[in-house]
């Protein structure tokens, strides 16, 4: 009779102990979809609060990061995160190309383009000459 009273507390303990390294995995697994969804969501290069000052406020670079290397068809992603209308247009302020063109980008919108042959490509916002950057892309 003693024995088998103190056998089914130790059973009831390893079950305990079983259930709970369960959850920890469940748990665990959850995080990194989460984490997934994330990264597959997130702009590649924003458009910094107050771009639309000049020098871009408080910024060094109006596009963050304002060089980005990228591999062949890897799209590019950008995101305005300023209150103010901005665009992505491919070439130089004072001389356009008509390759790719986000048009006026409302804030917190996104715009993405899939590169399809290596080279630079210069970019800047219609809207505010100083705002430039650069895609270098890659085989
Ligand atoms: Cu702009």
């Amino acid at each position: 009779m003693n024995k088998k009273i103190a056998i089914i507390p130790i059973v009831v303990i390893i079950v305990i102990i079983g259930a709970a390294s369960q959850m920890n995995i469940e748990e665990s697994q959850t995080e990194a979809v989460e984490i997934e969804n994330v990264e597959k969501t997130e702009a590649l290069i924003t458009i910094p609060v107050k771009a639309a000052r000049p020098a871009c406020g408080p910024h060094p670079e109006c596009y963050i990061p304002s060089y980005y290397i990228t591999k062949l068809d890897e799209p590019v992603t950008w995101k305005n995160e300023d209150s103010a209308f901005h665009s992505v247009t491919s070439g130089k302020y004072e001389s356009p190309n008509e390759l790719f063109d986000s048009g006026h980008l409302d804030p917190y919108e996104i715009f993405s383009y899939k590169f399809e042959e290596p080279g630079m490509y210069p970019y800047y916002c219609t809207l505010h000459p100083w705002m430039a950057g650069q895609i270098k892309v890659e085989r």
